[in-house]
């Protein structure tokens, strides 16, 4: 008789390596962005100064905590956050991002706007996330003709009226084909798939209902392209554990464990030291799937 069939291979198109400006990351562990949050502190009037200070202390502290990468947001994205103009937002980030630039993690910028985008990118930084998938007119040619990286998000509605009433027919199917035409039109732009992640978006006009499909869904997205998950301290978790925002360390690094644990490459946390631990001693374990 003939020869058996032969043995299947895992046979994958997904890049290995994750291209972000000054930075190669090999994709054979997960990877830890720290998130930094440059947005006034309402609670004391040091001014943009002192917040800048602040932010780039809590940069450095992710860094030594074990973090590979560090988002940097000066525009709160939370529902019914207000609007922030682009000049306000590159007060924020400018100076921090400066102040970071020699740190030895890749920087990125948590950004909607192009003209914000390419400020950033112009003063070193290496990533842009953007929530809003580079949909914003002009998004895509700030990014393109550089090296940076890019996270292509999903969100249904904008981040004022996101949690009104989102509805969808197939979540998963709904997500996984948005994401598919972002990352279609960033190739199209001459951006190379290396530099691209994906990112379901938890949280950003979702039920807890749709976040729960689109956790489960996770390896069929992973099979597209590198998926960022950002889970950490969410209402997601607090509806499913009833702990309030200060009380969600533990919640948020089980939830970035079996996140990495279903094929997400990059993980999106505020606890950076005790992610990198339970990660540490997931590899350690033997990384069993
Ligand atoms: C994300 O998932 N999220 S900003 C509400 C919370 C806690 C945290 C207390 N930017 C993501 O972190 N970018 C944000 O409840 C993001 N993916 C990407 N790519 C929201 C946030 C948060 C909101």
């Amino acid at each position: 008789m003939g020869s058996p069939a032969p043995t299947p291979t895992a046979c994958s198109l997904l890049p290995l390596m994750f291209r972000c400006g000054r930075f190669t990351f090999a994709l054979d562990r997960p990877l830890v962005m720290g998130i930094v949050n440059v947005t006034p502190d309402s609670f004391s009037d040091g001014g943009r100064y002192l917040d800048a200070e602040r932010a780039i202390a809590q940069g450095l502290a992710l860094k030594d905590a074990g973090a590979d990468l560090l988002d940097i947001g000066g525009e709160s994205t939370r529902p019914g956050a207000p609007p922030v103009s682009a000049q306000q937002e590159l007060a924020r980030v400018l100076p921090v991002l400066e102040g970071l630039r020699d740190a030895g993690v890749a920087l990125s910028v948590d950004t909607m706007k192009p003209e914000v985008m390419a400020a950033a990118l112009a003063a070193g930084a290496d990533m842009i996330n953007d929530v809003r998938g580079f949909e914003a007119p002009g998004a895509l040619q700030a990014v393109a003709a550089t090296n940076c990286g890019l996270c292509l998000m999903h969100m249904r509605g904008t981040p004022g009226t996101m949690q009104e009433a989102p509805e969808y027919t197939d979540v998963a199917a709904e997500v996984t084909d948005y994401l598919a035409g972002r990352l279609a039109a960033a190739r199209a732009a001459g951006i190379h798939a290396d530099r691209l992640l994906i990112d379901p978006g938890f949280g950003f006009g979702k039920t807890l209902a749709h976040n729960l499909t689109l956790f489960k869904n996770l390896p069929r997205l992973a099979d597209m392209a590198p998926v960022l998950v950002g889970l950490s301290r969410k209402s997601m978790l607090g509806a499913l554990t009833g702990r309030a925002v200060a009380d969600r360390l533990l919640p948020s690094v089980v939830a970035a464990l079996l996140a990495a644990q279903r094929g997400a490459a990059v993980l999106r946390v505020h606890d950076v030291r005790e992610t990198v631990e339970a990660l540490n001693l997931w590899f350690e374990l033997g990384e069993q799937k």
